[in-house]
């Protein structure tokens, strides 16, 4: 069973995560998506809204599996007997980073990450901006799933 993991805050999931969750869906027999819980870092969405409307965005794909983690990512990996860690690359600013936490992650257990470039029409999107400009009432009907455009509304709209 080939296994792959694509982990991240999705805090909201966004459609340029999910571009990647379904390019990996057909690469590998089953994907983990991984929230990865920062208690240092408080969202917009709790770590159970996030999982719920994950699974909710997921729906169409099979072999996606959803779940949260607190911890190191090469502890999940190792745990779950997964091999790869796939990651989507937005632009040359993504790289610096992303390069230092999969030679970090290899060295601490040797799982590869694989990158892959985004989806164009997604390259400028993050949940930061999307966030950003829901809070302010533009349109993100665009960007994100529609379970997590309901949410963003209800949330940001309650008094
Ligand atoms: N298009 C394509 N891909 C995208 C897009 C987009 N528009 N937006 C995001 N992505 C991809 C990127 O690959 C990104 O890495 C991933 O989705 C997740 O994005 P976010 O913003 O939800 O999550 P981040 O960047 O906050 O996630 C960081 C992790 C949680 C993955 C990282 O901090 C981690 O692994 N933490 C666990 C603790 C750990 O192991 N630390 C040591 C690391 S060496």
């Amino acid at each position: 069973m080939r296994r792959a993991v694509c982990p991240g805050s999705f805090d909201p999931i966004t459609l340029g995560h999910l571009d990647i969750v379904a390019r990996a869906a057909r690469m590998y027999d089953v994907v983990h998506i991984a929230v990865m819980i920062n208690k240092s870092k408080q969202g917009l969405f709790s770590i159970e809204e996030r999982i719920a409307l994950i699974e909710e965005s997921v729906r169409e794909h099979g072999n996606v599996e959803v779940e949260a983690f607190h911890g190191l990512l090469v502890d999940y990996c190792k745990q779950r007997d997964i091999p790869a860690i796939v990651k989507g690359l937005r632009a040359v600013s993504d790289f610096d980073y992303e390069l230092q936490m999969a030679q970090m992650n290899n060295g601490l257990s040797g799982v590869e990450t694989l990158f892959m470039p985004t989806n164009p029409t997604f390259s400028f999107l993050s949940s930061s901006l999307v966030k950003e400009v829901a809070t302010w009432g533009g349109d993100v009907s665009h960007l994100v799933p529609e379970p997590v455009l309901r949410e963003l509304r209800r949330k940001l709209t309650r008094p």
